[in-house]
Parts: C-alpha cells; sequence; structure tokens
C-alpha cells in the first residue's frame, strides 16, 4: 500500500472548495511539503489538453480528485447541464491524465446521491445501479457514478490504483452560504444569524421538515481521505458517514440552539423535499479501521464559530 511520504507530490484538486480546503489543511497540519494546488482560473479541469499540460509539468504522485461543480437541492435542479457536464469533464480529464502521466494512487470523492432515491436504508455500497435515482440531482448523480465506473475500469484494464470515496451530506468552514446555492446547513446556519441579528419572528425552511439527512463534519472527511489513501485499495464506492441521521426539523432545532434564534420555523412547501432518506451504511470503512469523531453539535459548533469569525469572506466567496 503506497505510503504519503513529506515530500511526495501530492495534487489537490478543488483546494478552494469546502471538500478540497480541509484535506489540504490536513496535509498541511501532517507536514507534507510537495502540495499541488491550481485556482479553476489558473487551470479549468474540463479542458483536456490543459489537464494534460498541468501533469506532464507537475507529475503528481497522490491526487485527491476534491474538484466538481456542486451545490444544493435548488442548484442541481436549475443546472442540471452544468452539473453533469463540468463533473463528468472534470473526472474524465482528471482520471485520464492520471493514468497517462503514472500517478501512484488516485482518490475520487463522490456523494451519497449516487445511490437509488428508494434503496433499503442504510445504505450500503453494493446498493449502486439497482434502482432509479432522485430526480433533484440525478445529472450529478450520474456524473459521479460515471466517476466511479472510471476508476474501477482503468483498475481493471491498467492496474491503477484509483478508488471512490462517497461521503454523506458534508458541512464546515469553507461551505458555501449563500442561499440559493448552498446546502441545506450553511443556509439554515445563515438564515438563523441573521433573523436573530434582525429580530425576525420566523425563519423559512424549505420543504416539509420530515427528510432524513446525515452530516459529516468536513475535517473528519479529509481525515478519512488520507485514511483511504493510505491504507484502502478496492473498486467500487467506499461510504464515508457518521451512521446517524436526523430530520431536516431536528436540524434546524439544533442550529436554533447553537445560533441563538428563539423564532419559529416556517416550513415552504412549494420547495422539493428531495429523497426522502439517505443514510450510509458506514460499517465497509469501520471494518477498515476509520470511523467518524466530530459529534454533529461540536460540529456545529465548530462551524458556527467559523461563520461569525468569517462571514464577509464566506459571504463574498460567491
Ligand atoms: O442540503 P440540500 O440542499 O440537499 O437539502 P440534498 C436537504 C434538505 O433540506 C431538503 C431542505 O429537503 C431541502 O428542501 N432545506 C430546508 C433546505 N431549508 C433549506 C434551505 O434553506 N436550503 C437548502 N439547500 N435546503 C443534495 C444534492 O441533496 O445533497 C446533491 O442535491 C448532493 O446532489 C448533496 O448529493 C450532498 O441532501 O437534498
Amino acid at each position: 500500500m503506497p505510503v504519503l511520504q513529506q515530500d511526495s507530490r501530492i495534487y489537490v484538486a478543488g483546494h478552494r472548495g469546502l471538500v478540497g480546503g480541509a484535506i489540504l489543511r490536513r496535509l498541511q497540519d501532517a507536514g507534507h511539503t510537495a502540495l499541488i494546488t491550481r485556482t479553476s482560473r489558473e487551470l479549468d479541469l474540463r479542458d483536456q489538453a490543459a489537464v494534460r499540460d498541468f501533469f506532464a509539468a507537475e507529475r503528481p504522485e497522490f491526487v485527491f480528485l476534491a474538484a466538481a461543480k456542486v451545490g444544493g437541492i435548488l442548484a442541481n435542479s436549475t443546472y442540471p447541464a452544468q452539473f453533469l457536464y463540468d463533473n463528468m469533464m472534470i473526472a474524465a480529464n482528471v482520471i485520464n491524465a492520471s493514468h497517462e502521466h503514472g500517478v501512484t494512487k488516485l482518490l475520487n470523492l463522490g456523494s451519497s446521491c449516487i445511490y437509488p432515491r428508494m434503496a433499503p436504508q442504510p445504505l450500503k455500497e453494493e446498493y449502486l445501479l439497482t434502482g432509479p435515482l432522485e430526480e433533484t440531482n440525478r445529472a450529478y448523480a450520474v456524473a459521479k457514478i460515471a466517476a466511479i465506473e472510471l476508476c474501477d475500469s482503468y483498475r481493471i484494464q491498467y492496474g491503477s490504483d484509483f478508488i471512490s470515496g462517497m461521503p454523506t451530506n458534508l458541512y464546515g468552514p469553507g461551505d458555501n452560504f449563500d442561499l440559493k446555492g448552498s446546502h441545506v446547513l450553511p443556509a439554515l446556519l445563515r438564515k438563523m444569524v441573521d433573523a436573530r441579528e434582525a429580530g425576525a419572528p420566523t425563519v423559512e425552511v424549505w420543504g416539509s421538515g420530515t427528510p432524513l439527512r446525515e452530516f459529516l463534519y468536513v475535517d473528519d472527511l479529509a481525515d478519512a481521505s488520507l485514511y483511504l489513501m493510505e491504507h484502502v485499495s478496492e473498486p467500487g464506492p467506499i461510504n464515508i458517514g457518521t451512521g446517524e441521521d436526523l430530520t431536516i426539523r431536528e436540524l434546524a432545532e439544533m442550529i436554533a440552539q447553537v445560533v441563538g434564534y428563539q423564532g419559529t420555523l416556517a416550513f415552504d412547501a412549494t420547495k422539493p423535499d428531495g429523497t426522502p432518506r439517505k443514510l450510509m451504511d458506514v460499517s465497509r470503512l469501520a471494518g477498515q479501521g476509520w470511523t467518524a469523531r466530530t459529534s454533529l453539535r461540536d460540529g456545529l459548533e465548530k462551524t458556527y464559530a467559523w461563520y461569525l469569525a468569517h462571514r464577509e469572506e464566506a459571504l463574498a466567496a460567491r
């Protein structure tokens, strides 16, 4: 199993995003010195020739593929073409260039929405491609499934050590707090801070509040990503989560407590609920020796503290 050396050439694709940023911090904290990054302005990962040139020049040995077009339920349903095209191009270019330039190991990161909408819960890895996908993020899910298939196909045909980690819904420092593009947790955190400050009596929560979601603190995901890179080498998706979920209403109530918001929740039934539940079965990764450490309450407190300290940056980022 390849081990990351202090001077290994490690490329983190997507280092300005929630996930890539956390992986980069984790690698820096561990003392890695040859970290390679590019902003999307410097390198458009959808551009095959540019990606090839970059790999030829930089010769990374390890690749964390955390670059993606991502967003919450509304962004996914509004921009399906971009979610499909951008993510397919990014995955195809980075995975193929990794093969062509002899990358020792690549970790491809996806999402729990790859599993069928009505799959049994908790979601086991073998449920992939056993039923229809959730409508609101089908395009994104298809791109993420294609990326898994690419990794597995390069493994079969060329013996490439390319693996796929599938995180559950993520949150933490560096998240997207834009209300139209973001996921539920940063959206509600922002809305409740604003409402508390404005003395607003209600906060709008999309949908019915009944869907169940699981949330993983992004530093735990970064930890899992390094663990996978160093200890796991097998085809197919590998779930990364906490194994615990709660309803959107319960999440909203917990955020209200953390933020100190005392108003009421107004559920907007005109907004979609999305998939009713997507709880990860995390026993495969647990069996390999990794489990999440941060409770939702602790992760929320940390995210809230980060948001308060970086509010301008968080709101200006998009
Ligand atoms: O986090 P979220 O946008 O994504 O929404 P998904 C989760 C649930 O929270 C849905 C509700 O039932 C939303 O209707 N919700 C309530 C809100 N209030 C809000 C709000 O203010 N903003 C948002 N965004 N949601 C995404 C997929 O699905 O999950 C992606 O679209 C990806 O493809 C990602 O897989 C992890 O969990 O429904």
